[in-house]
């Protein structure tokens, strides 16, 4: 089967912008009641008559990026991505456990996660001990600035024919960044409140765009104050905590939380100083925190 040519950019209420990836050109197309496309889809066309037009059908999805709606269910951000670029930025400093909560959400979706860590210009130190602990995690990570463009060329000499969504909180530069990388003024950007330190929410719709020069595209995302997990079980969460996987299935009981069963490999690694205790704590805090879904 030949790929579609016609991939979403972005949903609105009624209807959704399509690139013709063949011509480049966009155009907008209706949405069946029936069909609930996310930015990234590939989609078939109906052209009728009077040129208006409509999406026929969703094309098999290969992954999907997800965050919790109200009730703990996955709400879809976005289709087809190959890489999670996970931006934090030393202001507004990233809450507790939010790097953690998208690597598990990046391992569950199957999605390669990169980290950039942004507005080094700010406090080029701040990061230092953060990214050191990721990149010996094996995870590849990225020290830059908005503010000093060439420092975004090592990111972006590896997003070539993929697709990567920019995803994290408000504020943190993702937009600054698709700026940079797309070489397009027109996106917009925003201070940070100046009462709150949080970023204003400046971003409202997922949006992919073309890279230029290149065979990829780049998917900007609207930040989150706080990024939630859908209900997942204590061993999916454990199983998105890659310095884990080499004591998975050691425990005495197969669906050990390794929170206080005897004999529990992971706990034992922790004692032993081969999970470091920050991780463990925070694999702890995000399994608690599944009761916030329970009704
Ligand atoms: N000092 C400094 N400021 C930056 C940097 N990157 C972005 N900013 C500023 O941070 C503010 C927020 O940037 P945006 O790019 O709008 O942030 P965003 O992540 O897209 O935010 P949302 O769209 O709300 O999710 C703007 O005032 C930017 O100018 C950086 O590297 N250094
Ligand atoms: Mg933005
Ligand atoms: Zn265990």
């Amino acid at each position: 089967m030949t790929p579609s040519p016609y991939r979403v950019m972005s949903t609105h209420k009624k209807d959704a912008h399509i690139i013709d990836l063949n011509s480049n050109q966009t155009l907008t197309a209706h949405l069946r009641r029936s069909t609930r496309p996310v930015c990234g889809d590939y989609v078939e066309l109906d052209q009728f008559q009077n040129n208006s037009t409509r999406i026929a059908r969703i094309l098999p999805r290969k992954n999907h990026f997800a965050r919790a709606d109200r009730n703990g269910e996955p709400q879809i951000i976005a289709a087809n991505i190959d890489c999670n670029i996970i931006v934090v930025a030393v202001q507004p400093e990233p809450t507790r456990d939010l790097i953690n909560r998208y690597l598990v959400a990046s391992h569950h979706c199957g999605i390669t996660p990169l980290l950039v860590f942004n507005k080094t210009d700010l406090d080029p130190d701040f990061f230092s001990r953060t990214q050191a602990k990721y990149q010996k995690l094996g995870y590849r990570t990225f020290a830059l600035s908005a503010k000093q463009p060439e420092t975004v060329q090592p990111l972006l000499d590896t997003l070539h024919d993929k697709t990567s969504i920019f995803v994290g909180q408000s504020g943190v530069g993702k937009s600054s960044l698709s700026r940079i990388i797309l070489q397009d003024d027109t996106l917009k950007t925003g201070a940070l409140s100046q009462k709150t330190g949080k970023g204003a929410h400046v971003t409202s719709v997922t949006r992919l765009y073309r890279l230029p020069e290149s065979n990829g595209f780049l998917i900007d995302s609207p930040g989150v104050w706080e990024y939630g997990l859908w209900r997942m079980s204590a061993q999916e969460i454990a199983a998105g905590f890659i310095d884990f996987h080499p004591f998975l299935g050691q425990c005495k009981f197969n669906d050990c939380s390794h929170l206080h069963e005897p004999d529990c490999a992971i706990r034992t690694a922790v004692k032993t100083g081969l999970i470091e205790p920050d991780r463990y704590q925070s694999y702890t805090r995000i399994v608690e925190s599944m009761k916030h879904h329970e009704r």
